[in-house]
């Protein structure tokens, strides 16, 4: 009774980790899936010319921490997002909230440059570049 029981739950068991290998399968990895710079997001690229490793939100990131970007190509995981920041672009909706502000330090201390919806830069500079820590949206 007791060794018939087990195997039922072993059994129970093959079948959630069935369930949530196919599940992984089908699902896009989220690394892929926040590549493309969609509409009310932030955009940040690793390279100048908005190249290299990406990263995109529509949130405030008070930390960069140890975030990973997107990797740009086929191996290996993406760069880390704090101090990597060479290009960028405000694909925000206009509005409230809608100026992004990046900042040196985390917690939003020391801004660096500030960009309104439509808003690019192709190079933040020698003095900004792989400087970026935090970013926030305001009016
Ligand atoms: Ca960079």
């Amino acid at each position: 009774m007791r060794a018939k029981s087990t195997r039922r739950r072993l059994g129970q068991a093959a079948l959630v980790l069935a369930a949530v290998t196919t599940a992984s399968i089908i699902t896009v990895p989220p690394a892929f899936a926040d590549a493309s710079c969609d509409r009310g997001e932030y955009c940040i690229y690793e390279d100048a010319g908005f190249t290299g490793d990406v990263y995109t939100t529509a949130g405030y990131l008070a930390n960069y921490g140890n975030i990973r970007m997107t990797t740009s190509d086929w191996h290996g995981i993406g760069a880390l997002l704090n101090n990597s920041t060479s290009s960028w672009i405000n694909n925000g909706y206009t509005g409230a909230y809608s100026r992004v502000r990046v900042y040196r330090e985390p917690n939003n201390v020391g801004e660096m440059w500030s960009g309104v919806p439509g808003q690019t830069s192709s190079y933040v500079g020698n003095g900004n570049n792989d400087d970026a820590s935090s970013h926030r949206w305001t009016n």
